[in-house]
């Protein structure tokens, strides 16, 4: 059985618990408390940082590669395309998730004002410019859900535990995030930190 090593409110941990419960498949969660982190994460991961997957002797980390992998291992539902240059574009778009909006996460974290409202203000506008897609279509590469929805999902999902406002003219993409938020999988994948988080 799968061991998927997983913060209770890390939005990356939250990426990889989201395509486990998608797949129905079985695995185990281990809860990882990050304020006083057991020795046997660095020992397993050279960065000391969840999420981390076990499988037998399959030792992941890094959040898109854990999901890669499950979604190769367990292909129903598939949620990365098949078509090898939709693949591709989609490995792009991650590529760019992580480093317009994640790459934030650290400093919305820890949540020290200048910094964390610097992030915010990045965030906000990245997050803006999607707006228009969704004025348009239900996900983000068209009307099904996907490896892209899952891995912002943990981002919208904490909007206002970061403390990011976003204007009245950001509603289509409100609605897409409401449109992840009662999926059965999304439902299932939260901890209940993360319940907590809103209201
Ligand atoms: N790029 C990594 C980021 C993972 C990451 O930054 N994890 C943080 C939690 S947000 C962590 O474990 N930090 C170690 C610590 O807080 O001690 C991924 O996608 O998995």
């Amino acid at each position: 059985m799968m061991n998927l090593y997983s913060g209770t409110t890390d939005p990356f941990s939250h990426r990889c618990r989201i395509v486990l419960y998608e797949k129905g498949m079985d695995f185990q969660v281990v809860d990882v408390d990050l304020f006083n982190k057991p020795e046997d994460i660095a020992a397993i991961n050279p960065y000391n940082r969840v999420p981390v997957l076990v499988d037998r002797d399959l030792i992941l980390y890094e959040s898109n590669i854990i999901n890669e992998y499950i979604d190769e291992r367990f292909p129903h539902p598939q949620l990365m395309p098949p078509d090898p240059i939709m693949r591709a574009k989609a490995r792009q778009i991650l590529h760019t998730l992580e480093n317009e909006l994640f790459s934030h996460i650290e400093a919305l974290e820890k949540n020290q004002k200048a910094a964390a409202d610097k992030a915010r203000g990045h965030v906000r506008d990245q997050l803006m410019q999607l707006v228009p897609l969704f004025a348009k279509q239900k996900y983000m590469l068209g009307d099904e859900f996907s490896m892209l929805d899952v891995a912002v999902a943990p981002l919208l999902w904490r909007l206002e535990h970061y403390g990011i406002e976003l204007p009245k003219t950001a509603a289509p993409l409100m609605k897409y995030a409401e449109r992840i938020f009662t999926r059965q999988g999304f439902i299932d994948a939260l901890t209940p930190s993360e319940r907590a988080m809103r209201r």
